[in-house]
């Protein structure tokens, strides 16, 4: 049960959340129905991200300097960081700048996915492994890793299905690019699979429900999944829950202890 008290008018608390997750998607709704005074922030990685429904911001605050002087600026004095587990960079300049600043820092993040009866995963620490992991012999190969990382994959033997947020030149010649925002399901996730006569599939370990389609697809097709191992962050507070982040909101303040 998410704890959506609202909050004390007496609270002093503007909150800044780092979002571009389902997770992150969540929080906001759970902020904004306690009637949170919150920003929510996107990268501007894709051309119409999801509508919030608390307001906006949209780009890098450049660099970690960037995001201190936004943080003190705009008063921010508790940083939720629920971007993606792959979002390294942003998590890292988070536990900075919150250090430098004195803002609170709690991140929700999901867990890691674990392998199950049926699954043929091959596990590797990071993209460069993933792509020494694939097969010498030409291979059809689902690269559900978005649009960033993909020129690694260039100069191989194999044909790729790409699935992209936005139409985009991508850098790689033997490619089918199918345009999708997710959560996907199964079913679709199924029939990509099947209408592409993939052998393998290469993606990250993000963890959650929102991407989680293709795993399960793969293990009722017995088809190997090369999972890349999340990027190492900085310790900070973590959450597994909107709930829970709430409370550490309610909470974090000492006078708002024993209301
Ligand atoms: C811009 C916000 C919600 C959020 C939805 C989740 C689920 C669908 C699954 C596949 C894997 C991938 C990718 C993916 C998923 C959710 C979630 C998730 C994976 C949006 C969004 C933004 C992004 C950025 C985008 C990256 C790309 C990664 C596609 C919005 C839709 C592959 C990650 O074109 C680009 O440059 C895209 C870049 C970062 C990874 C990459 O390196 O290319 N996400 N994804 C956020 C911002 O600007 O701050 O547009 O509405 C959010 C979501 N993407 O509320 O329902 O929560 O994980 N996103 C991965 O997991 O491997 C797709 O296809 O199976
Ligand atoms: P990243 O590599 O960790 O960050 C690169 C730079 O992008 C950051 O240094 C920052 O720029 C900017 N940035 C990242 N997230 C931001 C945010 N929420 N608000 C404002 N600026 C942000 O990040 P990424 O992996 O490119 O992810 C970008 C966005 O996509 C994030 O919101 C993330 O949650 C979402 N996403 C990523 C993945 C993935 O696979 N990486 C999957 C799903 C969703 P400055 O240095 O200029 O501040």
């Amino acid at each position: 049960m998410i704890d959506n008290h609202a909050f004390s008018p007496s609270a002093t608390r503007r909150i800044l959340l780092l979002g571009g997750t389902s997770e992150a998607s969540a929080m906001a709704r759970a902020l904004a129905e306690a009637g949170a005074e919150a920003v929510f922030s996107y990268a501007g990685r894709t051309a119409s991200p999801i509508a919030q429904p608390l307001p906006m911001r949209v780009g890098g605050f450049g660099g970690v300097e960037g995001l201190s002087r936004y943080i003190q600026e705009q008063g921010i004095t508790h940083v939720v960081d629920a971007t993606h587990p792959f979002a390294a960079r942003m998590s890292t300049h988070a536990v900075v700048a919150c250090a430098q600043t004195g803002a609170a820092l709690a991140a929700l993040e999901r867990q890691p996915w674990a392998p199950q009866q049926g699954d043929d995963w091959r596990i590797v620490p990071d993209l460069d492994t993933a792509v020494k992991a694939l097969p010498d012999d030409p291979a059809r190969v689902f690269l559900a890793i978005g649009r960033q990382n993909l020129a690694l994959f260039a100069g191989q033997p194999h044909h790729y299905l790409l699935r992209l947020v936005d139409p985009a030149p991508q850098p790689l010649a033997n490619a089918t690019v199918v345009v999708d925002r997710g959560p996907f399901g199964v079913e679709g996730d199924l029939a990509l699979l099947r209408e592409h006569a993939i052998t393998h599939i290469v993606a990250k370990n993000a963890g959650g429900s929102g991407a989680s389609a293709k795993l399960d697809a793969a293990r009722q097709l017995g088809l190997p999944v090369i999972l890349i191992d999340r990027p190492f962050v900085p310790p900070r507070l973590v959450y597994g829950g909107v709930g829970e982040v709430m409370d550490w909101l309610h909470g974090s303040v000492p006078e708002e202890r024993g209301v």
